[in-house]
C-alpha cells in the first residue's frame, strides 16, 4: 500500500475552494488505505460533472467517461479485470437522470462494483439545473418558479433496485465517510453510498447547512431485514429537516 501523500496527483484541483467534493476525495483516499486496496488494482470511473472530476485527483487508474455512462464503463472494467476494485464516482444528475437505467440494471444484477453518488442536489457543472434529488421548489436556471416534483430518495430506490449494500453519509462526516466507503468496497456485490455533498457556489438553500449540522447517525437495526431497511430509508430522509446517515441495507 502506498502512503497517503502519494495518492494525491499533481493535477490542479478545479473544484471551488470550499467544495464538499474535496472532503469526499480525502475520504476515498482514507478508504483505500482502510480497505487495503492497492492503487494499482483500483479503477475509479466517473461520468461528466463537477463530481466526475474526481478520478483526476487520486493516484489510481481512472476513467473520465461520458455523462450518464460511468456505470456501464465500470462494468466493462470489472469484466476485463475481475480482481480490480472498481468504483464509480458521479453526480446525482449523472446517476439518476441520464444514467438511471444503468443504475437499475447494475443493482438488479448485483454487479460487484461500488457506486458513490456525490449528491449536491443539482447539476452544478452546468450552473444549477434541477436533478431528481433536488428538493421540490428548488429554483434552478430552467425552473425559475421552482421544481414541481418531489425529491427522489436514492437510498430507498437503491434498495428497491436490488443493491446488496446501501448506505448514506455526509461529506462532512470524514471518519464515517471513509469507513463506509471502505466497507462498501469490501462488500461483494453491488454497493451504493449516497454522499450528501453540497455545492457551496450555486446552492443558496439550506442544504449545505443541513449536510453539515443536521445529520444524525441512524440507530442500529437489522440491516438484512429489507422491510426494516426500506422503512428506515423512508423515515430518516427529510429534504429540509434532519437527515440520518449510516448503513441501511446489507445482504450477502
Ligand atoms: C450527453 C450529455 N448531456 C448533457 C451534458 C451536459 N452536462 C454536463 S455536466 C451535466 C450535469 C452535471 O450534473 P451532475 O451529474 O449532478 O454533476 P455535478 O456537476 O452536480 O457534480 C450536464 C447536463 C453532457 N456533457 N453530455
Ligand atoms: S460549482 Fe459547486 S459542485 Fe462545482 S466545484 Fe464549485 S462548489 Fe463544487
Amino acid at each position: 500500500m502506498t502512503n497517503k501523500e502519494d495518492m494525491v496527483t499533481d493535477a490542479p484541483v478545479t473544484w471551488c475552494n470550499a467544495c464538499s467534493f474535496r472532503e469526499v476525495s480525502g475520504a476515498i483516499i482514507d478508504a483505500l488505505e482502510l480497505s487495503n486496496a492497492a492503487p494499482s488494482e483500483t479503477i475509479i470511473v466517473s461520468g461528466i460533472g463537477c463530481s466526475s472530476r474526481l478520478p483526476f485527483f487520486i493516484n489510481t487508474y481512472g476513467i473520465h467517461s461520458l455523462h450518464g455512462r460511468a456505470i456501464p464503463v465500470a462494468i466493462g472494467a470489472k469484466l476485463a479485470n475481475n480482481s480490480a476494485n472498481v468504483l464509480v464516482t458521479a453526480g446525482d444528475g449523472d446517476l439518476f437522470s441520464i444514467g438511471m437505467g444503468h443504475f437499475v440494471h447494475a443493482a438488479q444484477k448485483n454487479i460487484d462494483i461500488t457506486v458513490l453518488c456525490l449528491d449536491n442536489r443539482m447539476y452544478a457543472m452546468t450552473k444549477n439545473q434541477s436533478s431528481p434529488t433536488s428538493a421540490q421548489g428548488h429554483r434552478g436556471s430552467l425552473t425559475p418558479q421552482g421544481k414541481m416534483e418531489d425529491a427522489l430518495n436514492v437510498v430507498e430506490f437503491a434498495i428497491n433496485c436490488g443493491a446488496s449494500y446501501v448506505a448514506r453519509v455526509s461529506a462532512y462526516q470524514n471518519e464515517l465517510c471513509s469507513r463506509i466507503i471502505a466497507d462498501a468496497m469490501l462488500h461483494q456485490g453491488f454497493s451504493f453510498v449516497h454522499i450528501l455533498a453540497p455545492c457551496v457556489t450555486f446552492d443558496k438553500s439550506e442544504f449545505p447547512g443541513v449536510a453539515k449540522n443536521r445529520i444524525k447517525e441512524v440507530e442500529p437495526f437489522d440491516v438484512s431485514d429489507k422491510r426494516m431497511s426500506l422503512q428506515n430509508a423512508l423515515l430518516t430522509y427529510s429534504i429540509t429537516g434532519e437527515i440520518f446517515t449510516g448503513l441501511f441495507y446489507r445482504v450477502k
